[in-house]
């Protein structure tokens, strides 16, 4: 499809929550064989397992919280976002959340609460939650709000309800600037896609909070942007093992060792790789690369499903696939809402 599609739109939702259903199954493992990625993902074809049968975690389910608030807001209400993700974990709280996270949500489901922003500050000694939280849901703002610089300023503040380190909460806006880029079809040009990122985050990063973070936690002094660096060399190269990419980029559940991480699955897929199966489109490739990774694998497969999903369109994702992912269904449903609420809005597609 062209720019902002339906077809992209529905990738996006459904190959996200896929990542995160079919990624649970090595969530927290340190290596992970391809041959053992294949075997999983061959098995979601055995239609006697049943439909839905891979239960989605908190990756969907805080996704599908922003999702709703958007859509019955029509816009970003703060309050009724926090009071979403606090209602879901009071109502399934097994869904596999981060062990610092479910402090802040416990604090809001508060109705007394003046500033919803402020358990989320007082994390880890009051620096707040570097973890991927805030990115691994937030793909819905790049697809609710059609202007670049209103995805940037959502993602931000929607992350922040609970991930208030700017590592935290800038890996969020470049996982929405990414689907954001890969929305409008700049996948095409896989140099300029990165460029364009890197030129984004060089001024997400420059201000004096993510200066001082990044300073106090010893990372370099744009954090984002030296990863998106090593992206492009990466990216530049015919052959790189799992290892390299795990000792440059990282696999775990920091931001920062996540976002760009999956940002390069995306990228590396986009020509067939000797390690992976012939007949699997691009879409397969993403996915299945990114469990072959271990380590947060739900997430990545997650953030990297929403952005390849964006670019390869509902089309891509295998039935049977689907079929397997509890909320996978709804996901489809509600892109199409999603898509209508971009497409009204001025500056619409
Ligand atoms: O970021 P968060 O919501 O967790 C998301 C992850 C995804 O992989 C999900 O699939 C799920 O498995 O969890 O939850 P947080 O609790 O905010 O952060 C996750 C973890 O990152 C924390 O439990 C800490 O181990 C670590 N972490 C920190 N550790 C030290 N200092 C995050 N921020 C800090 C910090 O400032
Ligand atoms: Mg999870
Ligand atoms: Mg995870």
């Amino acid at each position: 499809g062209g720019p902002a599609s339906l077809s992209r739109f529905r990738g996006a939702l459904v190959a996200a929550v896929l990542g995160d259903c079919v990624g649970g199954e090595f969530e927290g493992a340190e290596e992970v064989p391809m041959e053992r990625v294949l075997q999983h993902l061959n098995s979601l074809d055995d239609e006697t397992k049943g439909t839905g049968n891979l239960d989605y975690s908190d990756d969907t389910a805080m996704a599908r919280c922003v999702v709703r608030s958007i859509l019955a807001h029509a816009g970003y209400d703060e309050r009724d976002m926090a009071h979403r993700f606090a209602k879901e974990y009071g109502e399934s709280p097994d869904r596999g959340y981060g062990t610092g996270v479910v402090h802040v949500l416990k604090k809001l489901s508060s109705s007394h609460l003046s500033d919803v922003y402020q358990p989320a500050r007082d994390q880890f000694n009051g620096r707040g939650s570097f973890g991927n939280g805030g990115a691994m849901r937030a793909a819905p703002f790049a697809l609710a709000f059609p202007k670049l610089a209103d995805v940037r300023r959502f993602a931000r503040l929607g992350a922040m309800l609970t991930h208030s380190c700017s590592l935290g909460y800038n890996g969020a806006v470049l996982q929405a600037l990414a689907v954001h880029l890969s929305l409008q079809g700049a996948l095409d040009l896989p140099q300029q896609f990165i460029s364009r990122l890197i030129t984004e985050m060089e001024d997400v990063e420059s201000d004096d909070m993510s200066r001082k973070d990044a300073r106090i936690l010893k990372e370099a002094e744009k954090p984002f942007c030296d990863r998106l660096h090593r992206v492009r060399d990466l990216m530049d190269r015919s052959k790189v093992s799992i290892e390299e990419v795990i000792s440059e980029l990282g696999n775990g559940i920091a931001a920062l060792h996540s976002v760009p991480t999956a940002i390069f699955c995306v990228l590396h897929c986009l020509e067939p790789r000797e390690c992976l199966p012939e007949n699997y489109g691009g879409l397969e490739r993403t996915i299945a690369y990114s469990l072959a990774l271990g380590g947060d694998t739900d997430t990545i497969a997650c953030m990297a499903g929403a952005i390849a999903g964006a670019h390869y369109g509902i089309e891509a994702i295998p039935q049977s696939w689907i079929n397997c992912c509890e909320g996978a269904e709804d996901a489809d449903v509600t892109a199409e809402r999603l898509h209508v609420l971009y497409h009204q809005s001025p500056q619409g597609g």
